[in-house]
């Protein structure tokens, strides 16, 4: 029942993979139909190759260790290769197009000698939605052709769709691991990928074209997620008039009388998102269930609100921190049928990663690099990040379908209609806990001055302690044009409705600081995690328009007692009014900050409203 090249009837796709197969010159070509038989037969293929092994302890459970020069995305090998330069603008590397494609087809020509070249069509977001995008993954491993199949819906519901509709529209999506097999050589159970300086992830906005070279990891090689759902979509939506974010969905209910809000939220990468999208509340009377943990398509419906869906199928989340106490609900959604990278191997078969909330069993175990060591005593960090049992970006694959609170409407065709935008990151100092934006324009600026702190454990200058490393909406990786143009497009989407039909914005920070205060784990001013419900909460009813709000110079906060701090602990209950408070010289500092280092950077493309509100913003501190 496999599908051959000769079941592709779309003429452009079939053109262009007769194309890929000319110049990648595989051994065979398989069409991908996504049934569970050919699932199997590529995980065997992976196992008998030595890449891949199965965990005994669970179901239709892989572990896969990749090498040290390929555990996560690399921004410096990655491209927006528009035909201007000033379109990608000064936040991305460009590269003509014209001279990468000649220089990606001299590594593409021959790439696949000794491999099996994989098609595998696939749709982002629920099938048969009108915010739904297809695309199509030429590649040439079987480890991508299997996270797609979770990440994405993939195979012959998919090819349906395009030999039903000879026009269907497709994105191109090339990806080689860089590594052909000459003269009959084999994998031998390491990892394919090609060195650093011969990696390639490059977008071609203008022909919304991906061409990945020379990595097998995560956001390199899976080409639906931030290729094509941020990378290239960002272009769709300017170009169209939506919304491509990297931002995760969440529903709210009010259990009281059942109201639902929908919610979404743009932290950066390994701020928070696939938590706060699963978290359990601690306090009574509400439910999170999850629509997304990281990409939101949002689009206006006829009644002027923006309605979201997430792209994806399923989680690529970061394993290490993830136990029962922080998300039990990515630990569940990770139990069965899902692929694990990078993560220690138990002596009975399981993985395990620091962070997981226990001790590894037995005595010895076979870290990311798959050589074996004593157990550690405990799942705390090792001060030598070299002496990590799980790389710290090590990740699980896993089917959303299974996560336990996933929302009984995640794949509706329509999407959710959004109430709230939360922006937030890491900011141990300034940011108070939330704030509210006055209207959409003031959300945007709040959106476009995101960023982290950069901290004395990610920098030796003790100069730069304190900085601020500049993340706008969390998607300065994986903007596909100007950022200036993008913040523009916020702009323009709010022309496009009314204030009372946008979605509130609102900016969020779970991580104040106070190294001093020896009570707080982790110097944490806020517990975070579930007791970040107490926050969702006051949120829900500033959307509804409560009277539970102080107007201050920079936005609307909390009023004295309209965060539930029931069963709060009591250094919490002490820390509370220190993080919701306006930090006025904290605030300068920012403004400063803004104005001298982090919109200059924009030149003429910045928008002239966020210099308004800048100066709105300085004028209302100093009064
Ligand atoms: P990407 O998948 O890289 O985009 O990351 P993400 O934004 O989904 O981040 P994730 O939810 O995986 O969290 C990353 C890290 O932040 C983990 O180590 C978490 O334990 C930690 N974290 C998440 N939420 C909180 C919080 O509310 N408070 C604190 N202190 N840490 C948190
Ligand atoms: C991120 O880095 O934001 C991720 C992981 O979600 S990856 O898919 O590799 O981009
Ligand atoms: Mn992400």
């Amino acid at each position: 029942m496999s599908l051959t090249i000769e079941d592709i009837k779309h003429p452009k796709i079939k053109a262009w993979v007769e194309e890929c197969i000319k110049m990648c010159e595989p051994d065979n070509v398989v069409v991908v139909d996504g049934s569970k038989e050919e699932y199997d037969r590529l995980m065997k293929k992976c196992v008998d190759a030595g890449l891949a092994t199965p965990l005994k302890a669970k179901e239709n459970c892989f572990l896969f260790r990749s090498l040290p020069s390929d555990v996560a995305r690399v921004e410096s090998r990655t491209f927006i290769s528009s035909v201007k330069e000033d379109d990608a603008g000064p936040t991305n590397h460009w590269i003509d197009p014209k001279e990468l494609k000649a220089t990606m087809k001299g590594l593409y020509k021959g790439c696949m000698h000794g491999r099996t070249m994989y098609v595998q069509a696939f749709c982002m977001g629920p099938l048969g939605s009108p915010i739904s995008k297809n695309g199509v993954e030429v590649t040439d491993s079987e480890y991508v052709v299997l996270n797609m199949d979770i990440m994405t819906r993939a195979g012959k519901k998919v090819w349906d769709i395009f030999n039903a509709d000879p026009n269907a529209e497709f994105v191109p999506c090339l990806h080689s691991v860089g590594k052909p097999l000459n003269n009959g050589e084999k994998d031998n159970g390491i990892w394919p990928c090609a060195d650093v300086e011969h990696k390639y992830i490059s977008q071609f906005p203008e022909e919304h074209l991906i061409w990945s070279y020379g990595s097998g990891y995560g956001g390199n090689a899976l080409l639906g997620k931030k290729c094509f759902a941020l990378r290239i979509a960002t272009v769709l939506a300017r170009d169209e008039g939506w919304l491509a974010e990297h931002m995760l969905i969440l529903k709210l209910t009010r259990e009281s009388d059942g109201e639902v809000k929908y919610v979404t939220g743009a932290f950066p990468s390994a701020c928070g998102k696939t938590n706060l999208a699963m978290l359990i509340p601690t306090i009574p009377g509400w439910k999170v269930e999850t629509i997304g943990d990281d990409i939101a398509w949002m689009k206006f419906g006829k009644d002027g609100r923006l309605y979201a869906i997430n792209p994806e199928a399923g989680f690529f989340g970061v394993a290490p921190g993830t136990s029962e106490q922080s998300n039990k609900n990515a630990l569940i959604s990770a139990e069965k049928n899902t692929i694990y990278t990078n993560c220690g191997l138990t002596e009975d078969g399981d993985i395990w990663w620091e962070g997981i909330g226990y001790a590894p069993k037995g005595k010895e175990i076979v870290d990311w690099h798959g050589n074996k060591k004593p157990c550690p005593a405990n799942d705390k960090n090792p001060k030598d990040k070299a002496e990590c049992i799980a790389h710290p970006n090590a990740r699980f694959t896993a089917p959303a379908g299974q996560c336990p609170c996933i929302a009984s409407n995640w794949e509706d065709p329509n999407g959710v209609p959004i109430s709230a935008i939360l922006f937030g990151g890491r900011r141990p100092s300034t940011v108070p806990l939330v704030h509210q934006a006055r209207s959409w324009n003031h959300g945007v600026f709040l959106g476009s001055i995101v960023g982290s702190e950069i901290t004395a454990a990610s920098t030796i200058n003790a100069d730069e302690v304190g900085k601020i490393r500049r993340d706008p909406f969390a998607i300065i990786p994986f903007c596909g044009y100007n950022m200036g143009d993008y913040f523009k497009h916020w702009i323009d989407i709010g022309k496009a409705s009314t204030e009372d039909k946008l979605p509130k914005i609102f900016y969020v920070n779970w991580f104040r600081k106070d190294e001093n205060n020896k009570d707080l784990p982790g110097g944490f001013m806020w517990p975070g995690y579930g007791d970040n419900s107490r926050v969702l909460a006051w949120i829900f009813d500033r959307c509804d328009g409560k009277d539970n709000f102080v107007e201050t110079p920079i936005g609307f906060m909390p009023k004295e007692g309209a965060i539930n701090t029931d069963g709060l602990a009591d250094y919490y209950k002490k820390t509370l009014p220190e993080i919701l408070k306006v930090d006025t010289e904290g605030w300068l500092k920012e403004v400063k900050d803004i104005r001298e280092n982090h919109y200059p950077k924009f030149g003429k493309h910045l928008p002239k409203e966020l210099n308004e509100i800048l100066d709105d913003l300085e004028k209302r501190l100093k009064a």
